[in-house]
């Protein structure tokens, strides 16, 4: 979307770039100032938090990862799970 930025949560080695519908969400509520935005990713509820730039999973906060946003033209790992090539 706007200025070619996309929204990225961290892997293992590099960056997933979330699923079409996520990032809608996800870009919706940043631009609106909102502090987080709540996710439903493959059936689980995760917060993201836009203070911290973490996803964290609602029913287990253990489960945490980075987040950023970023050009859409950075190198990535895929797209929600899905590897390029
Ligand atoms: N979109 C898609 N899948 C997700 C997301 C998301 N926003 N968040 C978590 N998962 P956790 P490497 C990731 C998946 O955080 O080898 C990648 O997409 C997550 O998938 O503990 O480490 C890959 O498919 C994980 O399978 O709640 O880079 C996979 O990890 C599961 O939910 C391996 O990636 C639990 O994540």
């Amino acid at each position: 979307f706007d200025g070619g930025y996309q929204w990225f949560y961290e892997g293992r080695n590099g960056w997933w770039q979330y699923d079409e519908r996520t990032s809608r969400e996800l870009e919706a509520a940043y631009k609106k100032g909102e502090r987080i935005c709540e996710l439903l990713v493959a059936g689980l509820l995760y917060i993201a938090d836009f203070d911290a730039m973490l996803q964290i999973r609602r029913n287990d906060p253990s489960r945490r990862r980075r987040i950023k946003r970023d050009l859409a033209t950075i190198p990535k790992k895929g797209v929600a799970g899905l590897r390029l090539e």
